[in-house]
């Protein structure tokens, strides 16, 4: 080895020990951070920009990583976050090097947005935003079941109102206000045009508002009623119907459990498949109420819980709510509701079972 070989690698030795000790000292020390917020649970709006931020006291080199329900969002000293719609949100932050690592975790509340009652709230929804019957013996006809006919109730209480046709038609109105749960009280009640022995049972579905943008895109929650898990009871049951062709009255239906009949026709005289729905066959899908009190064309009231079952009215309770596995939730209140055949049955010559609606008020504001 030559001298110059030999003064090259001294120089590369004292070169390398040096930038190891560097690294060394920056990294020598764990992460000591002071959180511009020391609050564990914090609280903030939907669609409101919420600023956290962590100071690194020694200046030192640190990986930083905000998560939000274990979704990374930051890599920086600061996270901004905006709650896109109501709910619990864990936010967690970690500074760490090869010394250490801090960790600080946040609760963030959001509440489900809500619009006061106030002097000019109605009592009545006042928007239908989804109108979406079956078939059934009104459908396409002047009054009950025409492609308007979702809006008659708009606003009040109507006769001829809106008939959902068979299982699982079903329509969707707004209030311009929430409907407060009220502690151990109905909240809501459902005008139908049911008497004795002719109930024609609708479920009721109730939506918050959770992204606060004005529209039922949110989760949809059954307000269970007194058939809630008995024998007949079937949640996500859908029914598919066909258009007749040639076209004829009757309308064929199957069901996603092996099950098939048809929606006869009856005294009406026009073609019972909703003639402005363009599909040659559309598939509607909800909860299925037992049968267990039709005989022939008399159908009973069920206990409680259902549009279109009782003389005068249904009430229903929010407390009812429940999610998607069946559980019990709780809500604050309601913006949105909808109302949905539960049974399929034929009523021999009054025709098919379908629920209709005349009304639909918050109790709140009823005198
Ligand atoms: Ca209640
Ligand atoms: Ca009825
Ligand atoms: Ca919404």
């Amino acid at each position: 080895m030559t001298i110059k070989n030999q003064i090259l690698i001294a120089i590369l030795a004292i070169t390398l020990s040096s930038a190891c000790k560097k690294d060394k000292e920056d990294v020598a020390v764990a992460p000591s951070i002071k959180m511009a917020s020391e609050t564990a649970t914090i609280s903030a709006k939907v669609n409101e920009k919420i600023t956290l931020t962590a100071g690194n006291k020694l200046g030192n080199h640190i990986d930083q990583e905000w998560k939000v329900n274990g979704e990374i969002k930051s890599n920086t000293g600061v996270l901004e976050f905006t709650a896109p719609k109501s709910g619990t949100y864990i936010i967690d932050y970690k500074a760490i090097n090869t010394a250490g690592v801090f960790n600080f975790k946040y609760v963030l509340q959001v509440a489900v947005p809500e619009i006061p009652v106030s002097s000019t709230s109605n009592k009545f929804v006042t928007t239908l935003f989804e109108f979406a019957p079956a078939a059934g013996q009104f459908m396409n006809e002047a009054s009950w079941g025409n492609e308007q006919s979702g809006s008659s109730i708009v606003g009040k209480q109507a006769t001829p109102g809106v008939c959902l046709g068979a299982f699982g038609g079903y329509v969707v109105y707004g209030f311009d206000h929430t409907v407060i749960n009220k502690v151990d009280d109905d909240d809501i009640i459902v005008y139908g045009n049911a008497f004795a022995n002719f109930s024609e049972p609708g479920v009721v579905w109730v939506m918050q508002d959770e992204n606060g943008n004005g529209k039922p895109d949110d989760t949809w929650y059954e307000l269970a009623g007194s058939e809630f898990g008995k024998e007949g009871y079937i949640r996500n049951y859908s029914v598919t119907y066909t258009r007749p062709t040639p076209p004829s009255l009757s309308v064929a239906w199957k069901d996603n459990k092996g099950g098939s009949g048809l929606v006869k026709q009856s005294f009406h005289k026009l073609n019972h498949y909703p003639l402005w729905i363009t599909a040659d066959e559309f598939t509607r899908t909800g909860t299925l109420l037992p049968a267990i009190n039709i005989k022939g064309s008399s159908s009973a009231a069920l206990g409680f819980g259902y549009a279109d079952n009782k003389a005068g009215g249904d009430k229903v309770d929010l407390a009812n709510a429940i999610d998607k596995d069946g559980k019990k939730v709780v809500l604050k209140g309601a913006d949105f509701i909808k109302v949905q055949t539960g049974i399929m049955a034929d009523l021999t010559f009054f025709g098919e079972l379908s629920t209709e609606v005349t009304g639909i008020a918050d109790l709140s504001l009823v005198k």
